[in-house]
């Protein structure tokens, strides 16, 4: 197999005489230049392993006849989530949010639960759903998860856990955490969507609090397609997630608890498996799309790479910038419309925070989180992962320096310029 790491040193799509390097201001596409790609580049495109095991895992499935309903496949992937993370009890599923949406009815949450506000909304959904009270929380702002110190005032007589969330796969303050929740009798949940791969003190994440939460969606960088799952090493919860997941059957005909249909298929737990026998090549090819970005991107005034905890595991998998607009005089917004214009799909994960978006917003207008509503304005995921080039790479770079060098002409330049069909406006 062609390894992920041999990718081509470049893949330019302008002409050596078009390069970003080369270009002026009056260049960029969103002025009427000529693109600097073809196709669009995306954040969370998925990285794929070694297809022809892929495709005979499928012809397993398909020679068996076994399409779901805890076939062999889903029993290996939680057996080698279970030796990766090194804890005890791996319950996969069709998706995370399912998975979390099962681990907080089992762990019994109910009124009120705090979740940092800057997160992916199904973290906060996952609550909602269950009529549970989302009670935002703000953030660290050097880490971008939840502030432990920020949380005690928000403790009432109705709170019953913490949902915390492994953002960007860098770890919360787990211990100051756990010490919080048994302090106040609180369950303590993880959304680890971002963080499987990544450790805290040397142990690989998933053994913290009562439980902990993978997404494994296409846009993570190890995937089954769809997926989540539920790493404990409390036995009792695992067995009662297992039934959950399966409408609560312990046998063909007796239920013994209320339960959703939460399974991952016989196809996805392949895919997850072909995927995880290239996890190492994938967080080497991200952990070199980090460090380039780094690099090319040193030393821009206002422009500041999000850090990964480097005395840790880390799988790399988003490059965030945080934009300073007072020292870039353009806004992220406005970098990211010229990136758009030159098909560079950069995104402002995860703007604009929940508490401002339906249906928190309604309720929570004199919400103030400063430090989630400051970060929320600066932040733009850049596309990396193992379908990008190394030529990709400077190439966008080159944009981000033409941008922010020019930051005064090109923010005067967009007030003029009327963007049709912009997706965010
Ligand atoms: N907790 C946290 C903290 C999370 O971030 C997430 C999910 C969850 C919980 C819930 O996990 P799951 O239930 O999904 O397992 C995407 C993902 O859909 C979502 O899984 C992820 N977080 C979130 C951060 O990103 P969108 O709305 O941005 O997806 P979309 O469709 O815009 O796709 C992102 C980019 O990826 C696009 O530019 C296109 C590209 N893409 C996408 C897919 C699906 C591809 O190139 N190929 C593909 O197959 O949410």
């Amino acid at each position: 197999m062609k390894s992920v790491l041999d990718w081509p040193t470049s893949m330019p799509i302008l002409d050596s005489s078009e390069r970003a390097s080369q270009r002026g201001v009056d260049d960029l596409a969103i002025f009427g230049g000529r693109p600097a790609f073809e196709q669009l580049l995306h954040v969370g495109r998925p990285n794929i392993g070694d297809r022809q095991k892929f495709s005979s895992r499928v012809d397993d499935i398909l020679d068996r006849r076994w399409l779901t309903n805890d076939g062999p496949y889903v029993s290996e992937f939680e057996q080698r989530i279970v030796e990766l993370t090194e804890v005890k009890h791996c319950i996969v599923t069709c998706n995370a949010t399912i998975a979390l949406e099962i681990a907080i009815r089992a762990l019994g949450l109910k009124g009120e639960v705090i979740v940092p506000s800057f997160t992916f909304i199904a973290t906060a959904h996952a609550l909602q759903w269950q009529e549970i009270t989302p009670v935002f929380c703000d953030i660290d702002p050097q880490t971008h998860t939840i502030d432990p110190k920020a949380i005690e005032p928000l403790i009432t007589s109705k709170t019953s856990g913490i949902l915390a969330v492994n953002l960007w796969g860098r770890h919360c303050d787990i211990a100051a955490l756990e010490a919080l929740a048994q302090r106040h009798g609180l369950k303590l949940l993880f959304d680890s969507a971002h963080a499987f791969g990544c450790s805290y003190q040397g142990r690989m994440i998933g053994g913290s609090g009562d439980a902990e939460v993978f997404s494994f969606h296409a846009t993570k960088f190890l995937n089954s397609m769809e997926g989540g799952a539920i790493v404990t090493n409390n036995d009792e919860l695992a067995q009662q997630t297992r039934l959950m997941r399966n409408f609560g059957f312990t046998s063909y005909d007796h239920v013994a608890s209320l339960g959703i249909n939460g399974k991952m298929s016989e196809v996805c737990a392949a895919m997850g498996l072909t995927n995880l026998e290239s996890m190492d090549e994938f967080i080497a090819v991200n952990r070199r799309n980090y460090q380039q970005y780094k690099e090319e991107l040193a030393g821009l005034a206002g422009v500041t790479l999000v850090a990964n905890d480097e005395t840790e595991k880390c799988n790399y998998q988003y490059v965030v910038l945080e934009i300073d607009m007072y020292r870039t005089a353009v806004s992220r917004d406005e970098l990211m419309k010229v990136l758009y214009s030159e098909k560079v799909l950069a995104r402002r994960y995860f703007y604009p925070g929940c508490h401002r978006m339906a249906p928190y917003k309604a309720t929570l207008a004199d919400l103030s989180l400063p430090e989630t509503e400051r970060i929320s304005e600066r932040v733009l995921s850049l596309p990396t992962g193992t379908s990008l080039s190394p030529g990709d790479i400077s190439t966008i770079c080159e944009i981000i320096k033409l941008v922010v060098n020019n930051g005064r002409e090109v923010s005067t330049k967009l007030r003029s310029v009327a963007v049709q069909g912009s997706k965010w406006s």
